[in-house]
């Protein structure tokens, strides 16, 4: 298979978290479960590992690193962004996004469409993503992952390329 990217082993992907995601496992089970930041990180850097890419993972509770992280990210092979209560009002983080080149998947681990508050449902950076996962728990990230290395012509896990 043909490779639309030079060199697959170089290829990055950045895995972002927004705000308050450092603190998964620790509270509101309910609605985020019980896994932590740590248990999504292992589970992306397997994913991305199994066909070859290479993870950069950041969590911030900062706006201005989250838009650092992502002019870096700009070049890159893909980006997979939570960004937690950023997507409500950030203007610096949809340019941000605007000015990125690569494949964003934005990835929420509740759905943000059955929240009791209705507030929630309306992600001002999903415009600005190719698209969004919401509320299939962790497994949402790894599903970002297998997109964006299926859209590098990555192949299917463990394949000889
Ligand atoms: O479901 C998601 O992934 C969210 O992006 C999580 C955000 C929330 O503001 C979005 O509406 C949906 C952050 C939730 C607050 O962070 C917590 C972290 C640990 C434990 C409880 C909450």
């Amino acid at each position: 298979m043909r490779l639309r990217y030079a060199s697959r082993m170089s290829a990055r992907i950045y895995l972002l978290n927004g705000p308050n995601l450092n603190l998964l496992g620790e509270r509101e089970t309910a609605i985020y479960g019980s896994q932590t930041l740590a248990d999504i990180e292992l589970l992306c850097r397997k994913s991305a590992a199994s066909h070859g890419l290479e993870l950069v993972s950041h969590q911030t509770n900062a706006e201005h690193e989250m838009i650092a992280w992502l002019q870096e990210a700009r070049r890159a092979a893909g980006i997979v962004i939570n960004p937690a209560a950023f997507c409500y009002h950030s203007v610096p983080i949809l340019d941000a996004l605007r000015l990125c080149e690569c494949p964003i998947v934005e990835v929420h681990i509740s759905n943000i469409y059955r929240r009791e508050e209705s507030w929630r449902s309306h992600s001002i950076l999903a415009a600005a993503c190719t698209g969004v996962i919401t509320g299939l728990g962790i497994e949402g990230y790894r599903l970002a992952i297998e997109y964006l290395a299926q859209q590098l012509g990555a192949g299917a896990p463990g394949a000889v390329r």
